[in-house]
């Protein structure tokens, strides 16, 4: 079977938004099941966790002795079991793969300049003066996404992939601004990609995590 980890609390405001999100989406679509392990406030920290997750952090993938962290390496791992995340063609399993890495390297870090700041130093003065420039950063790469998005429902055409998975999961991290919804071809494909069951089912489950926990 498989097991990620996540935490068994966390403050309201990041409920949703925990990257075991992705992995559990990523399960749903391939149809795989899994079991959570929940960690503690603390847990992350011991020697026992650091072993598998160097940083602390969640989630982790277990199953039958293979245990990965970081959740591209994850998402990719799983899709190789489903073509509902990466087709069969190798060189669409590429482009894929690319969308993927795009979302964490090229918008994720971009995008947490901007959601960092307003969930966690809003009130600070220097952040006050960096936000600006953080936002200026982002709109500069969502302008360039959405003009490779283009009139196509998803990233590489016709057919959902991982890569839209992840950069979709990137994007809804900017949920309380209106810098992805103001640009009507990116709300629209975020739109479609959130609408799939597997994302609800996904959410559900987090969100069920955190109240049977409360
Ligand atoms: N690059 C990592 C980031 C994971 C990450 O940031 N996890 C957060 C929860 S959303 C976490 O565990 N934070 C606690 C910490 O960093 O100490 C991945 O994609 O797996």
């Amino acid at each position: 079977m498989i097991t990620i980890s996540a935490f068994r609390w966390v403050p309201d405001f990041a409920r949703g938004q925990v990257r075991d999100l992705r992995v559990r989406w990523a399960l749903e679509e391939a149809g795989l099941p899994y079991e959570t392990r929940l960690l503690e406030q603390g847990d992350q920290d011991k020697d026992e966790y650091r072993a598998l997750q160097p940083f602390g952090q969640v989630p982790i993938f277990e199953e039958d002795g293979l245990t990965l962290f970081e959740t591209g390496a994850i998402v990719l791992h799983i899709g190789e079991r489903s073509p509902a995340l990466l087709p069969q063609d190798k060189a669409a399993r590429a482009r894929a793969a690319q969308w993927v890495v795009a979302a964490l390297n090229s918008i994720e870090p971009f995008v947490m300049n901007v959601a960092l700041i307003d969930s966690f130093y809003q009130n600070e003065e220097w952040a006050k003066l960096r936000r600006p420039s953080a936002v200026a950063f982002v709109e500069r790469r969502l302008a360039a996404l959405s003009k490779a998005l283009g009139d196509k429902p998803y990233l590489d055409g016709d057919n959902f992939t991982a890569g839209d998975l992840m950069m979709a999961a990137v994007l809804r991290i900017l949920h309380r601004t209106d810098l992805v919804t103001r640009d009507a071809r990116l709300a629209a494909y975020l739109a479609r990609c959130l609408a799939r069951p597997a994302f609800k089912r996904a959410l559900d489950a987090q969100l069920g995590d955190f109240r049977d926990a409360a």
